[in-house]
Parts: structure tokens; sequence; C-alpha cells
């Protein structure tokens, strides 16, 4: 990680009184969540997660795609925030005019102390049922960890609403859905008339998110990134620092206001 690049960007994070952290599946990587881009690991081997994240794989086969559901959220629900969320904590805490905008579906950013993360693609903990208007729905309780982990916590039946008895779904933005309106606006607003805007852990090829850090930059603020890779958003970055959230996020904020984020 490039120790002079973020002395050299520092002052900008110190001086910003808008700043947007735009965050992807990247933040949580260390803190054991795996990436869409991280092959799945065990039981959801052979499946491709662009293919289960969608309402037409939940329609096909609603047992399968729950199951999957219920086996990210036992993941979430046993890894804890890592350095990288905490350094976005502590720049909202920082920064009064501060968002967080995060196209993850964890709960991780809420767990480290941010207070203002717009969730463009929904959340793993907040269930709705298909029926139309969508109900909000309860989490079941969670299956035991030896049937999640095991063949048959593959599939799980997902529960019924108790409005309207029709089937619960997982609250999140499958691919081909539209984003929750209001959470798209305020991205948008909050990406144009910010100074500062950091992209970390995204690859930044799923639109309309994608858009995010783009829309920031046509309008004149300054787009860094933190990623240990190169992505489809470096043509838009004024600097690339290529390092892991956990790395990175931290030595920017002691850097901007010292050691613990909070001194002049
Ligand atoms: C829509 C929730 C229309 C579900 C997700 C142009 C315009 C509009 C749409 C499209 C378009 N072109 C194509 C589309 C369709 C599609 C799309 O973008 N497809 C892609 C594949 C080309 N978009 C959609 O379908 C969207 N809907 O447009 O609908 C519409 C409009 C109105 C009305 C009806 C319909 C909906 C997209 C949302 C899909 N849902 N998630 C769930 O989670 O199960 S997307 C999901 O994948 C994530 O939320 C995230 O957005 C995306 C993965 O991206 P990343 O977060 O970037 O993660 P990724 O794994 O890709 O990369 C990780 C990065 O981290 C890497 O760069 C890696 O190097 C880095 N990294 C790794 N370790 C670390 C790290 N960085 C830092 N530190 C580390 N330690």
């Amino acid at each position: 990680m490039e120790q002079e690049f973020v002395e050299r960007v520092a002052p900008l994070l110190r001086a910003a009184r808008r700043i947007v952290v735009c965050t992807g599946a990247g933040i949580s990587a260390e803190s054991g969540v795996p990436t869409f881009r991280d092959d799945l690991t065990g039981l959801w081997a052979r499946f491709d997660a662009q293919q289960l994240a969608t309402p037409e794989a939940f329609h096909a086969d609603p047992d399968l795609v729950w199951g999957w559901y219920e086996w990210r959220r036992a993941r979430v629900r046993r890894a804890r925030p890592n350095a990288g969320h905490l350094a976005v904590a502590a720049i909202e805490a920082r920064v009064p005019a501060s968002t967080v905008i995060t196209q993850n579906v964890d709960d991780l950013h809420e767990r480290a102390g941010s207070r203002t993360a717009i969730h463009l693609h929904g959340s793993l903990f907040a269930p709705r049922c298909v029926g139309v208007p969508a109900h909000p729905a309860a989490l079941p309780e969670p299956p035991d960890d030896e049937v999640i982990g095991s063949p048959e916590g593959r599939r799980i039946p997902p529960p019924r609403c108790a409005s309207c008895a029709a089937l619960v779904r997982p609250g999140v933005v499958w691919f081909g859905e539209g984003l929750p309106e209001a959470a798209l606006t305020a991205a948008v607003d909050a990406a144009t008339s910010c100074e500062l805007l950091l992209a970390v852990g995204t690859s930044g090829v799923v639109y309309p998110a994608a858009e995010i850090p783009r829309i920031a930059a046509r309008a004149g603020a300054t787009v860094l990134q933190v990623n240990p890779e190169p992505t489809a958003l470096d043509a838009v970055c004024a600097v690339n620092l290529r390092g892991t959230a956990a790395q990175v996020l931290p030595a920017l904020v002691a850097a901007a206001w010292g050691p613990d984020g909070h001194t002049a």
C-alpha cells in the first residue's frame, strides 16, 4: 500500500466538507464475507451469484434461493465489521455532511457505527413478501448452522407472509429489478453535491450503482479509489490507492485526523 499516496490525499479528506463513501463487496471481504467476484464457496461452488440473484431464479426454485440467502445471512451474522468499516464510521463522525452509499446487503456498516448508509441494493435483514403491495416480513428463526452448511441446507422453504400468505422473498434488489427510488435519488443527490468521493471495494461494473462515482466526477468532485486491483472506475479516479479497505482507510483517517481519527 503506497503510504506516500495516503499522505498526499489526506489533506483532501481533512479539507472536504461534503464527502461520499461508496462501498462494494470488497469492504466486507476482510470480515470474511465473500465478494461477488469470489467463486462461491462450499455448497454453492457450482452456482453463479448473478444467476441466483434474480427474480427468475426465485420463481423457478424459491427454496434454493431462500437457502442461499440463509447461508449468506449466517455468514454475515458470524462476521464482524473490520477496520475499513470502522474507518468509514470515523469519517462520518468527523465530517457531518458525509454520506455512505453501499451496494452491500450486509449490516456491517451499521454494526461499525455508520448512521447514514444508503443501501442501493437492499438488505439481507429486511425480507418482504412478493404480494402487491409487498408487506415487510419478520426474519424467521435462523436454521441451525449444521443445516445451513449441509446439502439439505441448500434448499430451505421461504416463509409465508403473515398478512397475505404470499411467499416471503429476500429484501434485496435482484438483477433486472429497479433500485429503491428514494435510495437512488439520495445517492445521486449526494454524489452531485460532494467535493470528495471515496470508491471502496467495488469493481464498478453493476449499474446503475456504478454510475454514482462517475456522476460525482462529472459534477467536479475528486474521486479516490481504494482497491487492491484495477477496476472499471480507474479512469474516473484522481488517485487509485492500491490496497485493501482495512489497510488503506484507517491509514487515510490517521493521516487526515491523527491516530484515533478524532484529534485535529
Ligand atoms: C436494473 C443485491 C433496470 C442482491 C446486487 C446499465 C444500466 C442499468 C442496468 C444495467 C446496465 N447494464 C446492465 C444492467 C443490468 C444490471 C447490471 O448492471 N449488470 C451487470 C452485471 C453488467 N443491473 C441491474 O440489473 C440493476 N437493475 O438496472 O434494472 C430496471 C430499472 C427500473 C425498473 C426495472 C428494472 C440491479 C443491479 C443490482 C443487483 N443486485 N446485489 C444480492 O446481493 O444477492 S448486485 C451485487 O453485485 C452487489 O450488490 C454489487 O452491486 C455487485 C457486486 O459488485 P461489487 O460490490 O463491486 O463487488 P465485486 O465482487 O464485483 O467486486 C469486489 C471488488 O472489491 C473488486 O474490485 C475487488 O478487487 C475488491 N476487493 C476485494 N477485496 C478487497 C477489495 N477492495 C478493498 N479491500 C479488500 N479487502
